[in-house]
């Protein structure tokens, strides 16, 4: 369903990108694959084999990511479908307690990668006239919670660079979509907590949560919809996670 589609896919060694990346090769895409842990996704191209090119690299390098978009080989030069999905949230502290380089990692990755990526490759999906941008928000970027104050609102910028990008490309046949999970286990409780398994496992303790392939299976859904529809954003979360009345602070 995805032969002759070329799909660049941000953050594939672990979680969403990963399961992106399987779950497109199967369905015969050509994707390239990213992120910085360079032996992750050598294993991957061992994998998934020649429909599959990796790259290592850093998002919030904007030099690398224009140079890694000019230099794809042919067989992956021209990118139908671009998944934004590097990101990451660092700690529950409140903001006055945040450390300023986890503040500065949050929106380097979450939202000057996004840019990075989009201004790289956006401009070809134009000029061909049809491509695609899938966004990773989350739930986070709609509903509040404490200690997620910076984190949400990298999130809350993608809601609404996406629907502003869509302003932007109206008549130009490229499709926007913003993906907005809830609670998914992957390794992002693990990198929030600066590698503290348990604190992580805690998250979904006696719940099932979102996976990883739940989150693919939605993506790919979103990309082989027939042209003329646009899923504008998605909202998904476990069954067993809702929502808990505003907190008051009383005397
Ligand atoms: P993971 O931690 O499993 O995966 C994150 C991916 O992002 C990794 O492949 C990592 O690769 C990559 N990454 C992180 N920083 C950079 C960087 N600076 N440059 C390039 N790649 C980077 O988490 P998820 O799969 O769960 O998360 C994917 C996206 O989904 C994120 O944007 C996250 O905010 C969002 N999300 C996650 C939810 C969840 O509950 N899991 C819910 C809602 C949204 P590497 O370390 O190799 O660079
Ligand atoms: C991740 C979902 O609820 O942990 O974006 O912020 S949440």
């Amino acid at each position: 369903m995805l032969t002759g589609k070329t799909i660049f896919i941000t953050g594939a060694t672990s979680g969403f990108g990963l399961a992106c990346a399987r779950l497109f090769i199967k369905n015969g895409a050509h994707v390239v694959a990213t992120g910085r842990r360079e032996e992750r996704l050598a294993e991957l191209k061992k994998e998934l084999g020649e429909n599959l090119h990796t790259l290592t690299l850093d998002v919030r390098d904007q030099k690398a990511v224009e140079a890694a978009v000019k230099n794809l080989p042919a067989a992956f030069a021209n990118v139908d479908i671009l998944i934004n999905n590097a990101g990451l949230a660092l700690g529950l502290a409140s903001f006055e307690e945040l450390p300023l380089d986890q503040i500065q990692q949050m929106i380097g990755t979450n939202i000057s990668g996004v840019m990075y990526c989009t201004h790289a490759l956006l401009p070809q999906m134009v000029s061909r006239g049809g491509g695609h941008i899938v966004n990773l928000g989350s739930i986070a970027g709609t509903y509040p919670y404490p200690g997620g104050n910076v984190y949400g609102a990298t999130k809350a910028f993608l809601a609404q660079f996406s629907l502003n990008l869509r302003s932007d490309l109206n008549g130009k046949n490229v499709r926007v979509t913003n993906i907005e999970p809830g609670m998914c286990e992957t390794e992002f409780s693990v990198v929030r907590f600066e590698g503290d398994k348990n604190k992580a496992d805690n998250v979904y303790a006696g719940m099932t949560p979102l996976s990883a392939d739940d989150i693919a299976n939605t993506i790919f859904w979103c990309i082989t919809q027939p042209a003329h529809v646009n899923i504008n954003r998605v909202e998904i979360m476990p069954t067993q996670q809702a929502f808990s009345p505003f907190a008051v602070s009383r005397k």
